[in-house]
């Protein structure tokens, strides 16, 4: 079996990289075959130099981040998705589900640090009703409605639709009534039915996933969208994945950012599996930056890639880091070595040592103006926070 970690073999100048360089310059788009043969074959640096100038064409020599904090409201999960080392059962000791006040001092840290923006999302709790989730967002909204709310992957809206035995649309309204800002991308993990049922069987399929983006779309709500790499699927499943957001874009223009997350195999049932490589976790990039012409925004997650390696990939197509991420639990859980949080400072480092001018978004990708923990979007004149 070919490795999905298979080192490229063709030379810079083979006559299938020139032909896509000329279409990306030329503002064509890439085909099925040409993603492949990027995936599986192009020489990395190359294929790198023409995924930054793309990146340098949308937005120049700046790398986005921004202040936010993230909430993971429970870990108990009816699910058991074998890369997940973040869930646990009912009656585990490690088993938890925030309170209200416990949220609500979540968010009230959030807003003492400045934070623009709230990630929420979690497990899928045997016992809790849809009221407790829907009650959350409103808990968080009405504490800091300043702060954008981030929440629920596409998993958690089909688990809720499921719980209540109403439609999505009827689902995303109540939560948009409540305070939710925007969906984030996570739950894709791979499409194609070749692979996710091995990884995550169960859980809401990828035709139901980009459903409901595409409901979520239709109301006015933003999203973002992920594909988890580097565990059991190959170059076709990563392709068919990419192609598949390309077109809901085309449809809806509603996705502001794709982020390839590398798989991180500690305490999980995947954990044979070596972790993807700094070269796969650029390859993965630099491929998206080409592929996905329709998105604005490839986020190379520094949580996830290492520190270093989300330096090295705001030259390789990425142009946001995100953000200062404090309490993250899901990849720490799974073995991820970086700090569980990251000052601003420590951010303009990464993006200034990279050779990049940081400059803070919120959610939406509007520049935010800067006084301390005091913040207010570009063109608005009032101050918000503490
Ligand atoms: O769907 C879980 C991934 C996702 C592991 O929208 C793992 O800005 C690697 O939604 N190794 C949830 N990945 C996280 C998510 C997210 C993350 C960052 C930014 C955004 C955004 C959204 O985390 C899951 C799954 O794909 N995940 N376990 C693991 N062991
Ligand atoms: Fe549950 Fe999400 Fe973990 Fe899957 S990835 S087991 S849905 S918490």
């Amino acid at each position: 079996m070919v490795s999905q970690q298979q080192q490229a073999t063709a030379r810079p100048d083979d006559p299938r990289f020139l032909q896509i360089a000329r279409k990306v310059r030329q503002g064509e788009r890439l085909s099925l075959e040409d993603g492949l043969f990027l995936d599986r074959e192009a020489d990395l640096m190359s294929m790198g130099r023409l995924a930054n100038e793309v990146r340098e064409k949308r937005h120049g020599n700046i790398t986005f981040y921004n202040t936010n904090i993230h909430l993971n409201p429970t870990n108990v999960c009816v699910y058991r998705c074998r890369f997940c080392a973040f869930r646990a059962d009912l009656r585990d000791e490690k088993a938890y589900a925030f309170t209200d006040d416990q949220a609500r001092e979540r968010i009230l840290e959030a807003r003492s640090r400045g934070a623009t923006e709230i990630h929420v999302v979690g497990g899928l709790h045997h016992q809790k009703k849809f009221d407790w989730y829907v009650n959350l967002i409103r808990v968080l909204h009405e504490a800091c409605p300043e702060i954008h709310i981030k929440a629920w992957t596409a998993v958690e809206i089909a688990w809720f639709s499921f719980l209540t035995k109403k439609p999505v649309d009827w689902v995303l309204s109540e939560m948009k009534a409540a305070g939710l800002g925007s969906l984030p991308g996570g739950g894709a993990e791979i499409f194609h039915d070749e692979v996710r049922p091995q990884i995550c069987e169960h859980k809401a399929d990828g035709e139901n996933w980009i459903r409901i983006h595409r409901a979520a779309h239709q109301l006015g709500l933003r999203s973002n969208a992920t594909m988890l790499y580097g565990h059991v699927e190959r170059a076709e499943h990563r392709l068919d994945h990419l192609l598949r957001l390309r077109s809901l874009q085309d449809e809806t223009g509603g996705f502001q950012t794709f982020i390839p997350l590398a798989f991180h195999p500690d305490n999980t049932k995947l954990a044979h599996i070596p972790k993807p490589t700094a070269r796969m976790d650029l390859r993965m990039v630099a491929l998206a930056r080409l592929m996905l012409d329709n998105f604005d925004h490839i986020k190379a997650y520094w949580i996830m890639l290492g520190e270093e390696t989300a330096q090295v990939a705001q030259s390789f197509g990425a142009d946001d880091l995100d953000g200062t991420v404090v309490h993250e639990l899901i990849y720490h859980d799974a073995g991820a070595k970086t700090p569980e949080g990251l000052t601003v400072s420590k951010l303009h480092r990464l993006i200034q040592e990279a050779g990049r001018v940081p400059v803070e978004r919120d959610t939406l990708y509007r520049r935010v103006v800067r006084e301390g923990a005091k913040w207010s979007v570009e063109g608005e004149l009032k101050m918000i926070g503490a």
